[in-house]
């Protein structure tokens, strides 16, 4: 075998069985050795941020890698902002870039540049490697680095010539991934202690605690010590809905945070930071908890959410039995499906009311989906991913990535005009793979969240030219139109019955389906 084998053979034997593409010449022998591993799936994103915002989608569901593979230094700039979102997500996934070819590279041909400095500062692990014999093993480094909690970017750099040249035949090495650390029993003790003591605590978490096991185990603390659960408003996975633990997402608007944290006393956080407003404001303070707030890290990044959890639940417990009484769930309720004109409390309701079971929902619906969570709270259980990292054009990658990782799930991606024009490529990764995802797009034609910020930031009222960086009419975008060329069937919807029809026949029908929200 070459090298590019035996790099796909032990990304196969890690576990790493799907990969998203956008190659180039630099890695042909690659894609080539790709037609011989038939077990990896390789979905094309016709833009590299749609490679890296599905990789991201896919690790959230698939709780594991997956790859994705792009062309030198160029290629992997392109994907650079959903990598950001990604590496705030805290998920595994594993990027392998081509490289010239050892003895090209110093010709300073025109697509040549610094690799390691463009990947640098969102790989927690990076190396390029160095010969066919060695990759595999690189590779293999890589899956155990990705994998090491609470998952990870690993970039692997691969020349032309380490690929093409003969490998011999290597056997693949299992990858080791450390074992992830429990927290110290003071910091159980000091968060048990916390519960006990009668004061409102809030409990805001992040990974694995927010779905599965991990929510479980929080919700029996929760109706314990009669505790808040919260999720971070950019939160990477929130499973919800009726039967499950009730978890409140961390308000976006500094006030609303404020307000949201003014009754808790004491905050424990699980592998979260605890909440500050994505931006500064003149003369205001960027905290959401009150000054006399008690912080405590239970779990910090990259410790076993779950078992501190576990751990605090025995503590709590001690030396009584175990915590005994109902736990505290979400009652099944969903709104009355509303009629007539188009408003976004309308809108929230026929999401409310129509979301299939077990659906994913991708959210990016900026100002036009305050209302979402509020009305799907009591919807059959589903899970909520958002944006991490505030890099926009998120939504429709993440929603290829989730897809591909769960099959047989119904994906609902929810999106902006503005937003969604960042990485519309993502309709035709949904078309050429099938993918039963409904992508709906709020088109208000103004970048509208922009429009208020101005307003806080008390910079007065915007003139026409300020105005004019904040209004995306003039042209309308035809998002039926854009969807249609790229293969997705689309509708647009002029009030609120029409969206309730359109979103009906969506989630009955196969492969992805685009209804443009008129505003
Ligand atoms: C990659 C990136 N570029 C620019 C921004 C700045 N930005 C934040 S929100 C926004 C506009 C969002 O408009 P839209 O998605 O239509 O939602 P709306 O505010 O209208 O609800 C922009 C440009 C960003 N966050 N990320």
């Amino acid at each position: 075998m070459n090298g590019a084998e035996n790099l796909i053979r032990a990304l196969l034997a890690g576990g790493v069985d799907t990969f998203f593409a956008n190659p180039g010449t630099s890695e042909i022998h690659l894609v080539a050795a790709l037609d011989r591993i038939p077990e990896v799936r390789c979905v094309l994103g016709l833009f590299e941020g749609v490679v890296t915002g599905a990789a991201d989608g896919y690790a959230r569901m698939a709780e594991k890698p997956a790859s994705t593979l792009v062309h030198l230094g160029p290629g992997f700039a392109n994907g650079l902002a959903n990598l950001h979102n990604a590496s705030r997500a805290q998920v595994p996934i594993i990027n392998v870039i081509g490289q010239h070819a050892t003895h090209h590279l110093p010709l300073d041909t025109p697509l040549t540049s610094d690799i390691e400095a463009i990947a640098r500062p969102y790989s927690k692990w990076l190396r390029t490697s160095r010969a066919s014999t060695q990759v595999g093993r690189d590779a293999v480094e890589a899956v155990a680095a990705a994998c090491t909690a609470p998952g990870q970017i690993a970039t692997l750099i691969v020349p032309a010539d380490v690929a093409w040249s003969d490998a011999g035949s290597v056997a693949a090495l299992p990858a080791i991934v450390p074992k992830t650390p429990v927290p110290a029993a003071a910091a159980v003790e000091q968060a048990g202690a916390m519960l006990r003591s009668g004061i409102r605590t809030a409990i805001l978490m992040t990974g694995n605690a927010l779905y599965g096991k991990g929510l479980a185990v929080a919700g029996r603390i929760a109706q314990a010590a009669g505790a808040k659960l919260l999720a971070p408003y950019p939160v990477t996975r929130l499973e919800r809905g009726a039967g499950l633990p009730p978890v409140d997402r961390v308000a976006y608007v500094l006030e609303q945070g404020v307000e949201q944290f003014k009754e808790f006393r004491q905050l424990i956080l699980v592998g979260a930071r605890a909440p500050i407003a994505y931006f500064a404001y003149p003369g205001k303070d960027s905290a959401f908890t009150a000054p006399d707030c008690k912080i405590h890290m239970l779990a910090t990044p990259g410790e076993d959410y779950v078992g501190a959890l576990e751990a605090v639940e025995t503590a709590l417990s001690r030396p009584q039995t175990p915590l005994a009484g109902e736990v505290v769930v979400e009652k099944a309720a969903r709104p009355q499906l509303p009629d007539g004109n188009i408003t976004l409390p309308g809108l929230a309701a026929v999401v409310g009311a129509l979301l299939p079971e077990n659906a994913i929902v991708v959210d990016e619906s900026m100002t036009s989906g305050r209302g979402m969570m509020a009305a799907t709270k009591g919807a059959p259980p589903h899970d909520w991913l958002g944006n991490t990292g505030g890099s926009i054009g998120i939504a429709m990658p993440l929603a290829v990535g989730a897809a591909v990782a769960s099959p047989g799930r119904r994906v609902l991606c929810l999106t902006a005009d503005g937003s969604g024009m960042y990485t519309l490529q993502a309709l035709w990764t949904m078309a050429r793979e099938s993918l039963d995802v409904t992508t709906v797009v709020f088109a208000n034609r103004d970048y509208a969240v922009l429009k208020r910020e101005f307003s806080y930031l008390g910079v007065g009222n915007p003139g026409t030219r300020a105005l004019g960086m904040f209004e995306i009419g003039r042209p309308n975008l035809d998002w039926v139109h854009l969807a249609k060329g790229m293969g997705v069937p689309g509708t647009r919807v002029t009030s609120l019955a029409e969206f309730a029809k359109a979103l009906r026949e969506c989630f009955a029908s196969k492969g992805p389906t685009l209804i443009e929200v008129a505003l």
